[in-house]
């Protein structure tokens, strides 16, 4: 198989973060797991490394989108053909990381995203979110021309040509739904697999209703403003 990594964000999941690296190699031994550790005030990165990751740890936090690019940018330099990437909280199942290599490595599609919608049991959430939900696949499949449904999911297998896409430019607010525009608009194939999630078991969650509200407004701006951007990463054919 493809030299195969995993790219973990994890800020302050202590709790957690050490059963997603075993989880990781009980799936597959051969991954290598980097934790990319920003400005955690807990034990984050020193347990990852006690887990035998390898640990990026930058000066201070730099948000989701910096902190995913570190490590895609990291696993593109070091030569990596495969890269997943998995939430560090443990929402993410470990054991669900074949179907969404599968379409990449039979060169399917050069990211593939796990979706909880795309099943026929999908997973059900209420009323409010449901709507956010819809409307941001509904616009994300507008503005990329491709049915997708959903549009915020971390967990994703991309292949060497993706990698080098995300590594040269990747999205800071809201990489999952800005990235999948962008991946479409570079001509990358992108492709949905149905997968099941957790929920949070740990920590503390960062959305709140008001949040949510907040949320919704940001990135429909970000993802309005990203219309007018033209494809700034020259890739090269491969
Ligand atoms: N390194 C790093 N990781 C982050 C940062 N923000 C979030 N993360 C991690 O990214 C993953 C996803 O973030 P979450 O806050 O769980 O977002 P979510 O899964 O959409 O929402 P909830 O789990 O419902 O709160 C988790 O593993 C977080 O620890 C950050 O600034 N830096
Ligand atoms: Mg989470």
């Amino acid at each position: 198989m493809a030299r195969p990594v995993a790219v973990v964000p994890a800020l302050n999941e202590e709790a957690s973060i050490g059963g997603v690296i075993e989880g990781i190699r009980a799936f597959d031994p051969s991954f290598d797991v980097v934790v990319i550790a920003d400005g955690s005030t807990d034990r984050t990165p020193e347990v990852a490394a006690e887990h035998g990751a390898h640990v990026l740890r930058l000066p201070f936090n730099v948000g989701i989108g910096g902190a995913v690019q570190t490590g895609f940018r990291y696993a593109y330099e070091e030569g990596y053909e495969l890269a997943v990437r998995c939430d560090g909280d443990g929402q993410h199942i470990p054991s669900e990381l074949g179907k969404v290599i599968e379409p990449v490595l039979a060169g399917e599609a050069d990211i593939a995203v796990g979706s909880r919608f795309a099943g026929a049991d999908g997973y059900r959430s209420s009323g409010a979110r449901r709507i956010g939900i819809r409307l941001l696949a509904f616009v994300v499949s507008t503005i990329a021309h491709q049915k997708v449904t959903d549009t915020t999911s971390g967990f994703q297998a991309l292949n060497r040509r993706a990698l080098g896409l995300f590594a040269a430019d990747y999205p800071h607010d809201y990489p999952e739904v800005e990235g999948m525009v962008m991946t479409i608009k570079h001509k990358l194939r992108l492709t949905e697999v149905p997968v099941q999630m957790r929920e949070r078991q740990h920590g503390r969650s960062s959305i709140t209703a008001l949040r949510s509200i907040y949320y919704m407004a940001k990135v429909l701006t970000a993802l309005f403003v990203g219309l007018f951007r033209r494809e700034v990463v020259p890739l090269e054919d491969s």
